[in-house]
């Protein structure tokens, strides 16, 4: 494997999409990762873009491009000819190329984060769609029969941990091939052979084993144990590929009204993180990643739902290390679900996300459609589409939306937890008025009205505004004042209800938000200002009202002091 990032050319140039099209000059240079609105001249540039870089293969052969993210629709050229392309900025995609001749080759990738017909997903939005190769970008080359994919699933079998794997393997040859094929978790002392098998020209196979991994510590936030999974292709007894993936053993359920991990309730307490900084826009370094999420650890959180798409796969590695418990989303603000885009983009980014992320410990549920028609007939038959599709590629996490509809739902009968956004206190009432509304809010699910009654309730979305610097006694809407009175009575009543398996704050940080549209010009700044820290990280006085609430949630519910650091030990904790 090598790695792609670095400095590409650059130009700005519109797309005519043919052979000819190609730019013959770049008079710029840009990193990839980033976002071109980094660039002086470009922070405001919505359109097409041109990226181009050689690389080398001596011997020749097979290809695989990968593509951790391009922001948001791409198009990939070869040595002058298109071989594919990608939508949506959130999902990573791969390209194989065969046959490529000894000697060095030129990639040119066309990016365009332009509003319009061809985008269901990527619209005008309180939030803002950058444009770029805003994630790394690496090739590998291929043998002639080699692993596409390896996924590993942990479940708990009479107290004992099993392991099911399936690797997918293709010949990508023009002959018949044999090889054998075996996996193994070295850390536990596991080898497990599955023999060998014969691949036609082309041919796809699939291999699958279930191993028991006895000796497993299992996966948790305050002891994020985690295991790294080979897999290999054997040639007469050589190394043919190998594939290696880390996981950790954990199952997440729901009995009743609790979520359960490992067998045991779990109560989440975090933020919604918009992957957005003034500096580097979505394509965030992963310094500045581990400094927002040492931020929520010292705010005492367990728990990040990544508003509103996948997030980068180096944030979701972080989170199984340090042991953060992770919602991850498809791609779905408050879209449209009459455009006639909807339907496959969205199927692609649940398809992509679970493809690409399903080996992540941290991602505890799978979410989807926030904030969309879930009042309708014709929106239900979205939800349930969507939700049964979530569940045909992962039965073994639970799927939620973030729904605002409140009374009005009329699909939680189709999800294992219900989610609801509701900024009581900022676009109506005030801080008393929150605990009441939860009361009427729990009363009806629990009823046989909502078709949800006794399952786990997360609050997805609650805050308020306040921007950075406002001060004041009187506590105006805006103020830093009032941001911090919302916060303190919202976590006060959701960290303290029994019957809320979690709750997160909305949001983590100040982001940007898509300029134009009447709707999201009122937001001061062009901003959404309802981080607990600014988009520059710096802290406003909700910080530690916040800070307090979620050590008291932490020591309450994880019996951990307020002062004492979540231990990481190896042995996971026995309560
Ligand atoms: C909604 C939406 C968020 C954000 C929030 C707000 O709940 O899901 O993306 O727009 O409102 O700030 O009003």
């Amino acid at each position: 494997m090598e790695s792609l990032d670095g400095l590409w050319d650059f130009v700005i140039l519109p797309w005519r999409g043919d052979r000819a099209a190609l730019p013959g000059e770049y008079p710029r240079k840009i990193l990839i990762p980033s976002a071109w609105e980094t660039l002086p001249g470009l922070e405001n540039y919505r359109g097409p873009a041109w990226l181009r870089r050689e690389f080398a293969m001596p011997e020749g052969g097979a290809a695989r491009l990968v593509f951790g993210g391009a922001s948001h629709t791409a198009r990939v050229y070869l040595d002058g000819k298109p071989i594919g392309g990608h939508y949506d900025a959130f999902t990573p995609f791969d390209i194989v190329t065969d046959d490529l001749a000894p000697g060095r080759h030129e990639i040119v990738v066309a990016v365009d984060n332009s509003f319009g017909p061809e985008s269901a997903l990527h619209i005008e939005n309180d939030y803002y769609s950058y444009g770029g190769l805003t994630r790394p970008a690496e090739i590998q080359r291929l043998p002639e029969v080699y692993l596409e994919s390896i996924s590993a699933t942990p479940r708990l079998a009479a107290g004992a941990w099993r392991l099911d794997i399936r690797a997918r393997v293709r010949n990508r040859s023009r002959s018949r091939q044999s090889r054998e094929i075996g996996a193994s978790l070295p850390a536990l002392g596991i080898a497990a052979d599955i023999g060998a098998f014969d691949l036609e020209p082309g041919e796809r196979g699939e291999a699958r084993w279930e191993i028991e991994a006895d000796g497993a510590v299992p996966w948790s936030a305050e002891s994020p144990q985690l295991y790294s999974l080979r897999v290999a292709l054997f040639d007469d007894g050589a190394i043919a590929d190998d594939m290696i993936e880390r996981i950790g053993f954990r199952e997440v359920k729901t009995r009743g009204k609790k979520i359960l991990l490992n067998g045991r309730p779990v109560r989440l307490r975090g933020y919604n993180r918009h992957e957005d900084h003034p500096q580097f826009g979505c394509a965030i370094p992963v310094e500045a990643m581990m400094a927002d999420l040492a931020l929520m650890s010292d705010l005492g959180c367990n728990f990040i739902r990544t508003c509103h798409y996948p997030n980068d796969m180096r944030f979701l590695d972080l989170c199984d290390e340090l042991g953060f418990y992770v919602w991850e989303e498809t791609h779905s603000r408050t879209v449209d679900f009459k455009h006639p885009k909807f339907r496959e983009q969205v199927a692609a980014s649940a398809r992509e996300m679970i493809e690409w992320h399903g080996n992540h410990p941290s991602i505890l549920m799978w979410g989807c459609l926030n904030e969309c028609d879930s009042v309708s007939p014709a929106g239900r038959e979205e939800h349930k589409r969507l939700i049964e599709l979530i569940r045909a590629l992962d039965s073994t996490r639970p799927v939620t939306f973030a729904s605002d509809k409140a009374e009005r739902d009329i699909c939680l009968d189709l999800v294992d937890i219900v989610s609801w956004n509701t900024y009581s206190g900022w676009y109506w009432g005030g801080p008393p008025d929150i605990a009441p509304r939860l009361k009427k809010y729990l009363r009806w699910v629990h009823s046989s009205a909502s078709g949800a009654k006794g399952k786990p309730v997360i609050l997805s979305e609650f805050g308020a505004g306040g921007i950075y610097g406002v001060r004041q006694r009187q506590a105006s809407k805006w103020s830093e004042e009032y941001q911090s009175l919302v916060l303190d009575e919202c976590l006060r009543t959701y960290l303290n209800h029994p019957d809320v398996s979690g709750a997160a704050v909305w949001q983590f940080c100040d982001c940007r938000i898509t300029q134009g549209g009447d709707r999201w010009a009122k937001r001061p700044r062009t901003m959404n200002n309802k981080g607990t820290v600014d988009e520059y990280r710096r802290p406003k006085l909700a910080y530690e009202t916040v800070k307090k609430r979620m050590l008291e949630a932490r020591e309450k519910w994880d019996g951990l002091a307020a002062s004492a650091s979540p231990p990481k030990s190896k042995r996971a904790k026995t309560k």
